[in-house]
């Protein structure tokens, strides 16, 4: 993200060097336009209602989407990267899954001529010309945001344990870095156990159990985990250790998901802040403007808030993922 950071302040930049080369075809009226999306993989509700989003959108704009699912593995992204090239579509994007290791296939993908979209998570590369745009959330926004949040509802006391999300991931990195900033300033406001639980519930269940099995497990008032299926996940590991979550430990988590939303209006999640997965319209829009040569933003943020148990019941009905 270092790279995007140092950006983000740049807004209008132009596609040179990213759109396709001289003489291939493009799409003239009435031809479908085909894009190639690697998505990471199904890991969470978040990314359920991303990918929904994507294929609703395409659909509704009769795009030719091809889609794959890469399991969260990043050699499987690689290889849909390269059957895109090869299938020759106009577009593609993908959401990498880890932020290294995509240069080489960047680099195959520019020779192509075809224009690369990041959608949801950055890459760390030191070529920006490798991908035309990066439509995605500000992680460490929203590490930020936790962190505040829990420092105003604790008084700035603390003794955290962390469920971290996939080792290398943008959001990862990202939301601890923003967490810790906040962190720095309250000395009372301490993380005591940090470990990945892959942002998923299952492993996110598995990760509270040992913390929970710990001899300085009693330490612990408060949990951050990188996303609610994780959250979700320790809040059951909680009550089967006869812990109350949201009241023994309090729980602060990222995403805002429905079962989210319902775990705080049940009392038993403090807080969720907002990453809004429904980027399908942004996407095509991108899509759109590169195709008619138009110049676009090298980063486009999706705007999202914090939400507590005060709020959880009024938003609930209207709650789209
Ligand atoms: O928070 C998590 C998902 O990259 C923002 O990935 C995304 C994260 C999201 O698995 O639930």
């Amino acid at each position: 993200m270092k790279q995007l950071t140092v950006l983000s302040s740049v807004l209008l930049l132009a596609l040179s060097g990213c759109g396709k080369k001289e003489g291939m075809e493009t799409p003239g009226a009435g031809k479908k336009i085909t894009v190639g999306f690697s998505q990471i993989g199904a890991e969470s509700a978040w990314r359920t209602a991303n990918t929904q989003s994507i294929k609703d959108e395409a659909g509704k704009r009769g795009i030719n989407l091809q889609f794959s699912d890469a399991q969260q593995k990043q050699e499987n992204q690689i290889k849909a990267l390269r059957s895109f090239i090869a299938q020759g579509v106009d577009v593609i994007a993908f959401s990498p899954v880890v932020e290294t290791g995509w240069e080489p296939v960047l680099q195959e993908i520019k020779q192509a001529g075809i224009p690369v979209i990041l959608t949801d998570r950055a890459v760390d590369v030191s070529d920006l010309s490798l991908f035309t745009t990066f439509i995605g959330s500000d992680f460490v926004e929203e590490g930020r945001r936790a962190g505040k949040w829990l420092a105003e509802k604790t008084g700035g006391k603390a003794q955290i344990a962390e469920l971290v999300g996939t080792p290398g991931s943008a959001p990862a990195i990202d939301r601890k870095k923003g967490f810790e900033e906040v962190l720095a300033k309250y000395p009372g406001m301490k993380i005591i156990k940090s470990q990945s639980g892959d942002f998923t519930r299952a492993k996110g269940k598995e990760v509270m159990e040992s913390f929970l099995k710990a001899p300085d497990a009693k330490q612990i008032n408060v949990l951050f985990a990188h996303n609610d299926d994780m959250a979700l996940g320790a809040i059951q590991a909680m009550e089967e250790a006869g812990v109350k979550p949201g009241q023994d430990i309090l729980i602060v988590s990222i995403d805002g998901v429905k079962n989210a939303f319902e775990a705080m209006a049940a009392g038993k999640l403090n807080c969720t802040v907002e990453c809004n997965p429904l980027i399908g319209p942004q996407l095509f829009d991108a899509v759109d403007s590169i195709m008619a040569k138009k110049d676009l933003s090298k980063r486009l943020v999706v705007q999202e808030g914090v939400f507590d148990q005060s709020k959880a019941a009024a938003e609930l009905p209207s709650r789209k993922y």
